[in-house]
């Protein structure tokens, strides 16, 4: 036992400061927590447009396809012949920051009409605020959904995620930097 009482000390120094730190961040950007954002993002372009509730942003990507939600799920029904003839988009997936389907959310769409099979169809990489943070997941088509730990589908992997999933567990949670899509 050399010095027992210095090493507390500095650990406590070192919580103060990040406490501070933490502080200023706060008030900072009172408003900018990712708990507020509900993004949807075109699997091709990966182009990102983010908004204040998760209504007006499935609004947005049923504006984006060209087609509601509910028409989606009918045309799926019928076994998504008329989709795939049509060469159209679909809403893919959407993945959320808590269990539950709560908090921050993150929709997928683009030409993504999947098998539903284990073979990687595509994938998509989460923009660097998206990752290690999902926590939920609910596919919207024929897709299963994995969640890779590494960029481009690559590193440790779960799923597949084929019904909504209020939990994506433990070896995933928090870790997701992309996802593939099959
Ligand atoms: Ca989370």
């Amino acid at each position: 036992m050399t010095s027992p009482h210095r090493r507390p000390r500095t650990v406590t120094l070192a919580v103060a400061t990040a406490a501070a730190a933490l502080t200023a961040t706060v008030a900072a950007s009172p408003a900018a927590t990712a708990s507020e954002r509900h993004c949807i993002s075109d699997t091709g372009t990966g182009q990102e447009r983010c908004f204040a509730s998760f209504d007006e942003a499935i609004a947005a990507a049923e504006e984006e396809i060209g087609r509601t939600l509910e028409e989606q799920e009918r045309a799926l029904d019928g076994g998504g012949a008329s989709l795939m003839a049509a060469g159209a988009d679909v809403i893919i997936g959407t993945y959320f920051e808590h269990e539950n389907f709560g908090g921050a959310t993150f929709t997928l769409y683009g030409d993504g009409l999947c098998t539903g099979g284990d073979d990687t169809e595509f994938w998509f990489t989460f923009p660097s605020e998206w990752q290690n943070l999902v926590s939920s997941a609910q596919p919207w088509a024929s897709c299963s959904l994995w969640l890779h730990s590494g960029p481009d589908g690559t590193g440790d992997r779960d799923g597949p995620y084929r019904e909504n999933t209020n939990y994506v567990g433990d070896h995933m949670n928090d870790r997701a930097v992309s996802t593939t899509l099959g």
